[in-house]
């Protein structure tokens, strides 16, 4: 369990961590060695890789050549079992539970349950929450799911709750890759002081200031994917605005 005592240790300390997240079917591998070098000198706590609709031997590619440039723990955020790949650290074993999905609640875990348990990855068990984005995003309609309406913090409070006691080790709160409208500091904070286990929150960031303001209303690990894509340069920036 050392990623996820990493990520607990964040928590406990009340510091802040960044991941960046790098989808593959944006990200050529050809450009994996150079984003190496730019989260490693940014301080980047975390790399998720996966997407929506990647393919399994790019998700093991671009890790492999992450991996021979940085130390930096890699999580797969996987869009769907095929993409778990041994190569990773640890796996975000996502159940949808903003969702009513049951394939994605447990369907898929079990079909996967004997390649899962034989890759001899680490295994944190997340509840996954999206958050109206307030853009269709490739998530909600790839998902088929609702997600949860951006102002309805005591819904996000009430489906975290349930995750944490049905024993979830982390909750993740995605307002999607590409969210016009980022998770609220509302909601963040109404989740956040009310469970005891880190809180992961991504989807539309692409400020230091919403950074920031992420981190003080209780966010334990930010992630960002499209802003860096577009701008490397940010990877500095927002990482940097987790540590004040
Ligand atoms: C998406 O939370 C991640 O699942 C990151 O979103 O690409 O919008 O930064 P962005």
């Amino acid at each position: 369990s050392k990623v996820y005592q990493q990520i607990a240790a964040l928590k406990n300390e009340k510091r802040h961590g960044f991941a960046v997240l790098l989808d593959p079917d944006k990200i050529s591998s050809g450009k994996m060695e150079h984003f190496a070098r730019l989260c490693n000198d940014a301080g980047v706590h975390f790399v998720f890789v996966g997407g929506s609709l990647v393919l399994d031997h790019e998700i093991s590619k671009c890790i492999h050549i992450f991996k021979e440039h940085s130390s930096i723990p890699v999580l797969l955020f996987p869009g769907n079992p095929a993409q778990v790949c041994r190569e990773a650290d640890a796996l975000l074993y996502l159940s949808l539970l903003s969702g009513r999905n049951a394939d994605l609640l447990i369907g898929q875990h079990v079909v996967s349950a004997p390649m899962v348990k034989g890759s001899g990855l680490e295994v944190l068990s997340t509840g996954y929450m999206l958050i109206d984005g307030g853009v269709p995003t490739t998530v909600s309609y790839m998902s088929n799911s609702h997600p949860i309406p951006a102002d309805k913090s005591d819904i996000a409070l009430c489906t975290a709750w349930a995750g944490e006691m049905q024993g979830k080790h982390l909750i993740y709160m995605d307002a999607g890759s590409g969210a016009q409208t980022p998770i609220s500091a509302q909601m963040i904070r109404k989740v956040s002081s009310n469970i005891s286990i880190p809180l992961i929150i991504g989807g539309g960031i692409k400020t230091p200031e919403k950074v920031r303001e992420n981190c003080e209303a209780g966010a334990d690990l930010i992630v960002v994917g499209n802003a860096i894509e577009k701008e490397e340069s940010l990877i500095r920036e927002l990482a940097a605005a987790t540590r004040i």
